[in-house]
């Protein structure tokens, strides 16, 4: 095994290998070719993402209202936020540079501002050969989606045994099912399941069997769902019911990991639909409780508020049963991931997974990981370079080993544990 001879080939080797290592995006929410419209992809999704509408908003004249933006073609809401947020403001958010990054790298040129023409090159491409090209680009080799399976519009999809792309990973939302059990019984008894609008005992039978169908059907790398600020664990909500009922014994008796994701605070802005969310400071305990009670059951968690990432680090660091996941959302700019990666990689070592990419629109795979393999290998430099200030030798490919490891493969070593 080649060993490294200067500080430098330690510096240039590390880079290297974050640079290059192939990425499991263990979270986002893209779609199989096969189910049309709900895969997003291309200029004018790019520019619509629910970030950038947001960002939109902050910069827009008054005149301008929701309900008018709303009313626009796809192409004319794409227009207005190249107008305000990239041509009259300094595309300098991170959103916004995404966009940049990412029409650069499939080789167009972003310095002649030309919508037109980038529009024309989208419109030339076939979107199984794109979803390739983007996760060439990327580096990736799966991405895990986010299936929901109260969604009739996806259920259909589902219902007719469609074609999935074998980059593409299934993963069974079920936020419905515990938060909001009567809209979940009301789709549940819809697919044919004998369910109640409260969780009795032949309800949670049947939901049980829902849960079971839907796993045996898509075969989910992991169940998730996504929780507020006021999430507890455990208490006298219909929530503990749902996890201790139906939920945790299915993950355990079928071995599929439950994935959380805490502390989103929902439409605290409905006018800006998806990008309506905001953050709040969540318990931590919550997320301990659940590891101490079901330590035969595997928690894959990520916290929304920056305030919650130090207690869970800590967390990871007593529960083998509990995985750390990605810089979510408002998490994932450059300034929280280089925080939160170092803190990270000072108490957990390598046994984290250190991003996914939330992508909601295809093309983003390629901006995403660009702007993240940059921070994460800074960080990881650096903590090479401390242990190789205390007499530490590592090899090419411990560097690569390890590089891999917090991009998927402690993942996967967490699922096979
Ligand atoms: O609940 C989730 O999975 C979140 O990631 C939301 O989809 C959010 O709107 C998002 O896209 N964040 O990046
Ligand atoms: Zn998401």
């Amino acid at each position: 095994m080649a060993s490294i001879a200067s500080l430098k080939t330690l510096q240039s080797t590390v880079k290297k290998a974050v640079q290059t290592t192939t990425i499991t995006d263990i979270h986002t929410h893209l779609f199989p070719t096969t189910h049309g419209k709900l895969l997003l992809w291309g200029v004018d999704e790019l520019l619509t993402y629910h970030y950038l509408v947001s960002e939109l908003f902050t910069v827009a004249p008054r005149s301008l209202t929701h309900k008018d933006f709303w009313k626009m073609s796809k192409q004319a809401q794409a227009d207005v936020v190249w107008e305000h947020v990239f041509l009259k403001h300094g595309p300098v958010s991170e959103a916004s540079r995404g966009v940049l990054t990412t029409l650069n790298l499939l080789g167009l040129d972003v310095k002649k501002r030309n919508l037109a023409s980038i529009r024309k090159w989208f419109a030339a491409q076939k979107v199984e050969n794109y979803l390739e090209k983007v996760f060439k680009i990327a580096g990736l080799d799966h991405a895990v989606m986010t299936n929901n399976p109260f969604m009739r519009e996806e259920v259909d999809c589902w219902k007719k045994g469609l074609k999935v792309n074998n980059r593409l990973k299934p993963a069974l939302r079920i936020d419905t099912l515990l938060l909001d059990w009567p809209a979940a019984a009301k789709e549940m008894k819809a697919q044919g399941y004998k369910v109640s609008s409260t969780p009795d005992a032949k309800s949670i039978a049947s939901a049980r069997r829902f849960l079971a169908d839907w796993i045996e059907e898509i075969k989910p790398v992991y169940m998730a769902a996504s929780l507020g600020p006021d999430f507890s664990y455990p208490d006298r909500s219909t929530c503990t019911k749902v996890l201790d009922k139906i939920v945790l014994p299915t993950a355990r008796d079928l071995n599929v990991p439950l994935a959380m994701m805490i502390g989103v605070r929902k439409h605290v802005m409905p006018a800006l639909g998806d990008g309506g969310d905001a953050v709040g400071v969540a318990d931590g305990a919550a997320v301990m409780h659940l590891c101490q009670k079901h330590p035969d059951i595997k928690f894959l968690v990520t916290m929304l508020s920056r305030v919650n990432q130090h207690e869970l680090c800590v967390l990871g660091r007593k529960f083998p049963n509990l995985h750390l996941f990605g810089c979510w959302w408002f998490c994932n700019n450059p300034s929280i991931i280089e925080e939160l990666t170092r803190m990270r990689l000072e108490l957990l070592g390598t046994a984290i997974t250190c991003q996914h990419s939330d992508a909601r629109v295809l093309d983003q795979l390629i901006y995403k990981w660009t702007h993240t393999r940059k921070i994460v290998a800074e960080a990881l430099c650096e903590k090479y370079q401390l242990a190789w200030e205390a007499g530490w030798r590592p090899t090419t490919q411990e560097i690569s080993r390890d590089a891999r490891a917090i991009f998927g493969g402690s993942f996967y070593d967490f699922l096979a544990k």
